[in-house]
């Protein structure tokens, strides 16, 4: 009790936010020690660590160069865009530069002199790392924002892409989708993919530059207007199914649709009024770390999180070596405030002193063996301390205890072996006539076929007799007139009939040159 009293005053870390300190040395009843937290990084600006890439190639204005009209001044096309002049050329990078006081930068496509074909372009961001979004996405465009775009997202560095969010001036024509807002989504409806109308309608260029992706109002349904409310919104992110997730990416795809139209129909004889500019996009976040890491460097082009609790990997999401004494988790937010850390424990450390190698989360006391063991070995392991493979399973010897891959399976030949299990080097044990490590071939003189059978004949011991052939080892195909096993006995030696009795004069010419060719075998008449 007394101890518990100490932890209680001690525990609480001097922290300025909420998951802030990973650790904090503390001083209880037993001595100083470090008492262990879930944490988080800080929020960034993720753009200045982003790879961007423009598709299709060719869709960056000035190469060759090409003159431009804003909607303001659609007869006055005297702006240029020119790749090859620094002053007059807008590449991608302009997307992400810090804006100075004034005038704006900003990427420019092509202009949409090949309409009616619709002018496409994807924007890409990439950041090979998960990323929790903490704030809006926003997006600026110059001379008027797109009438149709869409927003996608991967978790997979790019493998696969979801739909995040579809922005048009007109939500049923576009994607057939009704317009909706986030403000007005409720709590199970939070992490929902709609389409939005907000940001897409013609309000004169210079008004309404900024497209978003709205977190802060996805947020302040569980944490209400102004966030004050984070518990609850940190307590739904741990227990709403998806909804973590859904705010995490490692990268975003906005897929440019339809440029902004000037508030009229397309008129073709001024194209060149027509083209997307974007100035800057803003992603707030913070790299995901699963509550292990309260650091996040830039390291070797790639963000990393400096994990804690005897973590490792990019994200923090494994134990390291000689730490898997159970399973990896996650830290938690819960319970509020401090969460908990869910450390990675040293091999031989606490957890009731049952070591499970990593392979079991739980362990059981069994009162009248008075032991305490592993429950639910996974990982194809079994015994008190998941320490051995399970039958039919044999031990991976260039594998750890504690790996994942340490019990490889026998994969013994259902048919040439005696039973599903191997030695401790992968050898199944063979029937009779089967050999191979998991007697799946044949000794010599045996022949496959549903298992190992002896052979019948071949070509050096077991010979087909008088001109016979062998087939396959399993049988001889005798020529007329002669039959047994290796085609040894002539008919007429056994039944006479077959001889007399033969029709025709085909039968008794058969009878004189296998009389002929037994001349010359001395010897079969012994068989
Ligand atoms: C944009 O990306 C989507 C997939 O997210 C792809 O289907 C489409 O072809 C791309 N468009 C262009 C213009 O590259
Ligand atoms: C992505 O990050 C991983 C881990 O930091 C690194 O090994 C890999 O080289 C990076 N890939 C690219 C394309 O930057
Ligand atoms: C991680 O391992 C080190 C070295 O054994 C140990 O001092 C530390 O307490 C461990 N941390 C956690 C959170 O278990
Ligand atoms: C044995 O373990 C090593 C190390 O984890 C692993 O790379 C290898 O794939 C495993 N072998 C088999 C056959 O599973
Ligand atoms: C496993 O069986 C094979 C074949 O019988 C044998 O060569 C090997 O030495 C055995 N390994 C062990 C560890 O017993
Ligand atoms: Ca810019």
């Amino acid at each position: 009790m007394l101890y518990l009293a100490a932890l209680l005053v001690h525990c609480v870390p001097l922290a300025m936010g909420q998951y802030d300190i990973c650790k904090s040395w503390v001083t209880t009843d037993d001595g100083p020690s470090w008492e262990f937290y879930a944490c988080q990084p800080k929020a960034m600006r993720m753009k200045d660590y982003v790879t961007v890439r423009v598709d299709p190639a060719g869709i960056t204005c000035g190469d060759p160069p090409e003159r431009f009209c804003t909607h303001e001044n659609p007869y006055l096309c005297s702006d240029e865009c020119d790749a090859s002049n620094p002053d007059l050329a807008h590449p991608p990078k302009l997307m992400f530069d810090s804006e100075d006081e004034g005038l704006a930068t900003y990427w420019q496509s092509v202009t949409w002199r090949r309409y009616p074909e619709p002018l496409l372009a994807n924007i890409t961001l990439s950041w090979n790392k998960s990323i929790e979004l903490t704030d809006d996405i926003v997006i600026t465009f110059e001379y008027g924002r797109p009438t149709i775009m869409m927003l996608e997202k991967s978790l997979d560095n790019g493998r696969t892409w979801h739909p995040y969010q579809y922005y048009a001036d007109d939500c049923m024509e576009a994607f057939s989708m009704p317009a909706r807002r986030v403000r007005d989504l409720s709590t199970t409806s939070a992490n929902r993919v709609l389409c939005t109308e907000e940001y897409s309608r013609w309000a004169g260029s210079k008004k309404e530059k900024t497209v978003r992706f709205e977190v802060r109002d996805r947020f302040a349904i569980f944490a209400g207007p102004d966030l004050k409310n984070m518990d609850n919104l940190y307590t739904r992110l741990e227990s709403a199914k998806g909804l973590k997730d859904f705010f995490t990416v490692t990268d975003l795809r906005m897929r440019l649709l339809r440029p902004a139209l000037g508030g009229t129909y397309v008129q073709r004889e001024n194209l060149y009024k027509y083209f997307y500019a974007v100035s800057n996009i803003e992603v707030t976040g913070r790299c995901k770390c699963n509550l292990h890491a309260n650091l996040c460097t830039f390291k070797e082009g790639s963000l990393q999180c400096e994990c804690e609790h005897n973590t490792t990997g990019q994200d923090c999401g494994k134990c390291k070596k000689n730490f898997r004494s159970r399973s990896w988790r996650a830290g938690s937010y819960l319970p509020l405030p401090n969460g908990s850390p869910n450390a990675c424990a040293a091999a031989g450390s606490a957890f009731g002193n049952c070591e499970c190698y990593g392979h079991s989360n739980r362990c059981s006391y069994i009162d009248f063996l008075n032991v305490v063991t592993c429950v639910s070995c996974k990982h194809n392991t079994r015994g008190q301390h998941c320490q051995h493979c399970r039958l039919g399973f044999y031990r991976n010897s260039s594998a750890e205890l504690d790996d994942e891959n340490v019990c490889i399976e026998c994969n013994c030949n259902q048919i040439g072996s005696m039973h599903d299990r191997c030695n401790e080097t992968g050898y199944c044990e063979c029937r009779e006539g089967a050999t191979g490590p998991k007697c799946d071939d044949c000794l010599p003189n045996y022949y496959w076929r549903q298992g190992c059978f002896p052979n019948v004949c071949d070509d050096e011991l077991l010979l087909c007799q008088n001109g016979g052939t062998c087939y396959q080892n399993q049988r001889c195909i005798c020529p007329v007139g002669f039959k047994g096993v290796l085609c040894q006995q002539s008919r007429c030696e056994v039944d006479k009939k077959d001889c007399d009795g033969a029709p025709g004069a085909g039968g008794s010419l058969a009878t004189v040159a296998l009389g002929l060719l037994a001349l010359r075998l001395p010897g079969w008449v012994d068989l």
